[in-house]
């Protein structure tokens, strides 16, 4: 009897140690990974550190706005602002005051940029709450590519006590420049799909491509390819006048007719000159047809607003349209 429970006992204690053995190592371990983790803490630690010092230097991280705001950029050139860049609007029907690209030049004309494209940096392959909403950036020195939105858009004109004009630049891969503007130009409500108007083309270099262009494929095609009075088109809100989805079939959004002689939302393509095989056989590239024919895709273009009153710089020596300076 007391040589079994002695045997029991000893069956305990090699049992015990055994426990513990276990336990020691899951220690040992465990401080193993606490070590790891503490060093872990002071790598992160002198990573913050680190940080805290390079953001101590003058971090920018911000762009200058000015506190001038307007109804658009014309008042805030009207209220004294006198140089380019980003300022808040708010037309009359906006809830909200929006950021815009001001173009003020040196006869105090103020004009709102509504669209931008210079690298092919921003795809312009989007849908329709892109393309309302607006996207791309903004920059205070004009040096990137956006969409400001038809929301913005139609808000700035749809119901402007002012009528506008607007102005479309666009540059060549060669670095050649030429406009056309139009007058009387406002964007409808999302109802009416942001419909395009505008009263009449009122000149400039470029030709009348909004008017369509006769490009000989049918006896028809200018009256299919004029964009006065088209509603927007996305590849999902297809509004266009053709049976399949020319916004789809192009890749952007655009007041699509069935399709387009003008489109400047198109596909950025590098030195210009495009072929069907490179688009999968839409004339799909940044165009401009009264300019350049339709396999050419622009390098530059601006869309941008003013009051039609201000458009032509009268008075003194600098009677009739004053050529912009450059873009
Ligand atoms: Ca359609």
């Amino acid at each position: 009897m007391h040589y079994k429970r002695s045997t029991s006992m000893l069956e305990d204690i090699i049992r015990f140690e055994k426990t513990i053995i276990s336990q020691e190592q899951q220690l040992f371990e465990l401080q193993n990974y606490i070590l790891t983790n503490e060093r872990k803490m002071q790598e992160l630690k002198l990573l913050a550190r680190q940080l805290e010092q390079t953001c101590s230097l003058p971090c920018k991280d911000t762009v200058d706005i000015s506190p001038i705001t307007g109804t658009d950029c014309q008042d805030i050139a009207n209220k004294g602002a006198t140089t380019s860049g980003l300022y808040y609007v708010k037309p009359m029907v906006a809830t909200e005051q929006f950021l815009v690209y001001c173009e003020i030049d040196t006869d105090g004309r103020g004009f709102t940029v509504l669209q931008r494209r210079k690298n092919g940096q921003v795809p312009f392959n989007r849908n329709w709450i892109p393309y309302k909403e607006g996207f791309g950036y903004l920059s205070p020195d004009d040096s990137t590519e956006f969409w400001l939105g038809l929301e913005k858009m139609s808000q700035l004109t749809a119901k402007a006590p002012i009528p506008y004009a607007l102005r479309i630049e666009l540059v060549d891969w060669t670095g050649n420049t030429k406009h056309a503007d139009y007058a009387m130009f406002r964007i409808g409500t999302e109802e009416d799909k942001y419909r395009l108007f505008y009263a009449y083309h009122l000149g400039g270099t470029a030709g009348d491509a909004f008017d369509g262009f006769d490009f000989g494929d049918d006896p028809s095609d200018k009256i299919y390819t004029a964009h006065s009075g088209a509603q927007f088109s996305t590849p999902d809100n297809d509004n266009d006048k053709y049976d399949g989805n020319c916004a789809l079939q192009s890749g952007s959004g655009w007041w699509m007719n069935r399709c387009h002689a003008a489109h400047l939302n198109g596909r950025y393509y590098q030195g210009g000159r495009y072929t069907e095989k490179d688009s999968g056989a839409f004339d799909n590239g940044i165009t401009w047809v009264t300019w350049h024919d339709r396999w050419y895709s622009l390098k530059e273009t601006t869309m941008k607003i003013i009051p039609i009153s201000r458009l032509t710089v009268t008075g003194g020596q600098q009677s009739g349209t004053k050529q912009f300076g450059g873009l």
